[in-house]
């Protein structure tokens, strides 16, 4: 017998749970895609704020275990926060279901419940993060209260509400079929009439068509705003300023042009992205700031026009990931503008009794590196790289950048403040999650070309290059092992800057047959590179890079 041709009464003899689970789930996800959506337009309205699914899948990402983050990037590669942003998704849309499906067969109060705790986790997570303190909690909240409402009106429209709980009442006292309807006392009328109301699947299925369309339409406003929003735009209509030090171009000869080794200049489009946000901060130009405080004699409060009207630099740094990998490609060299950071300090008047410098993002990341390494070296408050207004995924609007150390002790992007404080009050973000508190880059060398796996042609002339690093020692030299031969002295591109990477080659004409290549590099110091392997935890990691190739 199909739904249309029961009575209502017929409808109320079965179960209690007579309308079917796909419903309630219909009605949980409805309600969740409403609330939702609203979170996101008002995150996309207020860039400071965080969406609910962003609050949560940072907070996962602020937590999960060192391994397990391992492990995530390691099989994920850089499509790991996709993949989260997509886990945290499929969470919130079961829970929704069941909660719809609970509303529905137990009454919209136990709905609301369930609601009001995803509510509360949004909410919760949303709290201490960035700098958008007692707002934080806004777009879970209003989510939450969209979706509850979501919820009662998708019951109410289909007289879902009344009859579950009505059903559930009468199944745990007597089974609604030995209720005769004339058998009831005369005050249990009324909500007997109401009992006789039958649920309306063509109503409900409407608004609930009604009410996912409305929450794709929000969702898409929200998601147009944050990508064609403000932030973006005001970084297009940027000029930047001209350096007070302009730095001449480098000489031609630091590129020895071998095709399929990394340029000297990294191109914006391929530097590599390492952040712990999930969304990247969009940042409001006209209420950033940037201070600069803790133990200071004058804190300074700069808006970016007071910035950009410093005296800049440009300089030409290579910075790395501590997480690269031997032979990886977390590094990158860019010419980068900013204000000289020694000089902001010496304004601020660091007392003496500070050790530590700690960069603070937007988005709540600290980087804290010795003042002792302001030693004359070019660290920078950059606002540019490449040319370019810093851009967005780089940290727009200004960003640190310290030659000689690791990013993750240094080069906090969607910078906000500049804090002076000692290393024994503070730890910035990856020391407590067991990472070294000092973060020197090691020194490095990479084989670009041939790639490890290739195969080249025996007897012809096979360039082997690549670069390598030691910021801000400098490179004195850089050798080639083939197979278990002598090591052989690479031609080096031009010396420059001691703060970039030095690009390097050799020549070779291989034998047929599987070869190994190996390759060291001597800092300016006259240190050779540890052949000793080390994993990147927890300082950064060491060994020689070595491939295989095949010649024929
Ligand atoms: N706000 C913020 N800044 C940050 C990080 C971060 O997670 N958040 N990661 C740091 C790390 S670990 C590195 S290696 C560099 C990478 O800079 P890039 O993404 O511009 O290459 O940024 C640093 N600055
Ligand atoms: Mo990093």
């Amino acid at each position: 017998m199909s739904s249309q041709t029961k009575t209502p009464s017929q409808e109320l003899a079965g179960s209690p749970t007579r309308s079917p689970w796909w419903i309630g789930a219909i009605a949980g996800l409805a309600s969740a895609a409403a609330g939702l959506a609203i979170g996101e337009l008002i995150a996309g309205i207020w860039t400071s704020l965080e969406s609910p699914v962003v609050s949560v899948g940072n907070r996962v990402v602020d937590n999960v275990p060192r391994p397990l983050k391992t492990w995530a990037i390691e099989t994920f590669g850089t499509n790991d926060k996709a993949v989260l942003l997509g886990m945290v998704a499929l969470l919130l849309a079961l829970g929704a279901a069941l909660i719809g499906m609970l509303a529905v067969r137990r009454g919209l109060r136990f709905g609301l419940i369930g609601i009001g705790i995803f509510t509360a986790v949004g909410m919760l997570a949303s709290l201490g993060r960035g700098t958008s303190g007692l707002l934080a909690p806004l777009p879970s909240l209003v989510g939450g209260l969209v979706a509850g409402a979501a919820l009662a009106l998708l019951m109410y429209r289909g007289n879902l509400d009344f009859a579950g709980e009505q059903a559930v009442a009468g199944s745990q006292t007597q089974p609604a079929q030995a209720l005769p309807a004339q058998a009831l006392p005369a005050q249990a009328l009324p909500a007997q009439s109401m009992l006789l109301k039958a649920p309306n699947r063509r109503q409900f299925l409407g608004t609930a068509a009604g009410v996912t369309a409305g929450a794709v339409v929000i969702g898409g406003a929200a998601r147009w705003l944050r990508n064609q929003g403000a932030a973006a735009a005001e970084r297009l209509k940027i000029v930047l300023p001209r350096a007070t030090q302009p730095l001449p171009d480098p000489p031609a000869a630091v590129e020895l042009g071998v095709a399929g080794a990394a340029p000297f200049f990294t191109p914006t489009s391929e530097f590599y992205r390492i952040d712990t946000a999930l969304t990247v901060p969009r940042v409001d130009l006209s209420t950033w700031t940037l201070e600069v405080m803790g133990e200071v004699s004058t804190p300074i409060t700069l808006s970016y026009e007071q910035l950009l009207e410093r005296p800049m630099i440009e300089a030409d740094i290579t910075i790395a990931c501590v997480s690269n990998e031997v032979g990886g490609d977390l590094i990158g060299t860019a010419r980068w503008l900013g204000c000289r950071l020694d000089d902001l300090l010496k304004e601020a008047g660091v007392s003496a009794t500070a050790d530590q410098i700690v960069g603070r993002s937007v988005d709540g990341f600290t980087a804290g590196f010795p003042t002792a390494l302001l030693d004359g070296r070019d660290a920078l408050v950059a606002i540019a790289m490449n040319g370019e207004p810093l851009p967005a995924k780089h940290g727009f609007p200004a960003r640190l950048i310290v030659p000689g150390v690791y990013g993750y002790v240094s080069a906090t992007k969607w910078l906000s403040q500049i804090e002076l404080t000692t290393f024994e009050a503070f730890q910035g973000y990856w020391i407590p999650r067991g990472w070294s508190v000092d973060g020197p880059i090691k020194t490095q060398s990479r084989i670009d070309t041939p790639r490890n796996g290739s195969r080249v042609t025996a007897g012809s002339t096979v360039p082997i290059a690549g670069v390598a690093w030691a910021p801000i020692r400098g490179i004195s030299k850089v050798e080639v092992r083939i197979d278990n031969g002598e090591w052989q002295e690479a031609t080096l591109g031009e010396e420059y800057q001691a703060t970039t990477w030095r690009q390097w080659k050799l020549d070779w004409k291989p034998s047929s047959g599987e070869h190994k290549i190996a390759v060291r590099a001597t800092d300016g110091e006259g240190a050779t590179q540890t052949d000793q392997l080390a994993p990147v935890a927890p300082d950064g990691a060491t060994g020689w890079h070595t491939i295989t190739v095949y010649a024929e």
